[in-house]
């Protein structure tokens, strides 16, 4: 896995892996056909639970000191603010404790989370009532988009720490979205802003075939 200590490594990505999951989306990859819409199982159709803690990134991971970390919440809000890693500590701080469904069909159980719910930064930034997607933008160049209801649920956060340790660098340190009930690639690692918009804006893997949702259960891995 590539490393960089540039904090910036957008356009490093490595192609090789960007162009075989845009060739499992065209051929529907792991797709069973049988959606899971009572969650009658823990575990979403075509999953199977893993106890380690895959990595999955694009080839970089960005070394974001937490001094110089930064996060700005933006767009059509009525509050914009900007929070140095202090004052991202300084918000209440929360503890989630949520599964991982990643599309490449691992899933995680039971992660324990500590940090800053959405709840706490809607009520904070105070969205427009235009405001209807929001897109997550991180270090490494990586964008990804939810709807505004789907950040709003009551299980997401702005995670700084896992399992009661700080979030490595590998798995997006110092601070990630987790959103736990879509997909695990909703969940923007090094996430540094943050975009209230009117309109949609399909992200990184939304816009090379993967599905502009994300929910495990109905299988909504390719769109
Ligand atoms: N910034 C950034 N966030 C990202 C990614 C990425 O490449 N860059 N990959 C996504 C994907 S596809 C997955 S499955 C998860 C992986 O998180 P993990 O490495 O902590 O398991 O991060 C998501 N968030
Ligand atoms: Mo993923």
């Amino acid at each position: 896995m590539a490393s960089s200590d540039d904090p910036d490594d957008e356009g490093k990505i490595k192609d090789k892996l960007i162009q075989s999951k845009e060739k499992w989306a065209r051929e529907g990859r792991l797709l069973t056909g049988r959606p899971d819409k009572v969650k009658a199982n823990r575990l979403p159709p075509g999953q199977r639970e893993v106890k380690n803690w895959p990595v999955l990134d694009l080839g970089v991971q960005p070394n974001i000191p937490k001094d110089i970390w930064r996060l700005r919440i933006e767009g059509l809000v009525e509050n914009p603010v900007t929070w140095n890693f202090e004052a991202f500590m300084a918000q209440p701080q929360s503890d989630f404790v949520s599964d991982i469904h990643c599309v490449t069909a691992w899933s995680r159980f039971d992660n324990r989370w500590q940090g800053v719910s959405s709840a706490h930064i809607l009520e904070t930034v105070r969205p427009k009532a235009e405001a209807r997607h929001v897109v997550f933008h991180s270090s490494d160049g990586y964008t990804t988009n939810v709807s505004l209801p789907v950040f709003a649920e009551a299980n997401v956060l702005l995670a700084h720490s896992w399992e009661g340790a700080p979030l490595t660098r590998e798995h997006g340190g110092p601070v990630r979205v987790v959103i736990p009930d879509w997909y695990f690639w909703k969940s923007a690692k090094w996430v540094t802003r943050i975009v209230f918009l009117a309109e949609d804006r399909p992200g990184f893997w939304e816009t090379r075939g993967y599905h502009n949702e994300g929910d495990p259960w109905s299988e909504e891995r390719y769109g």
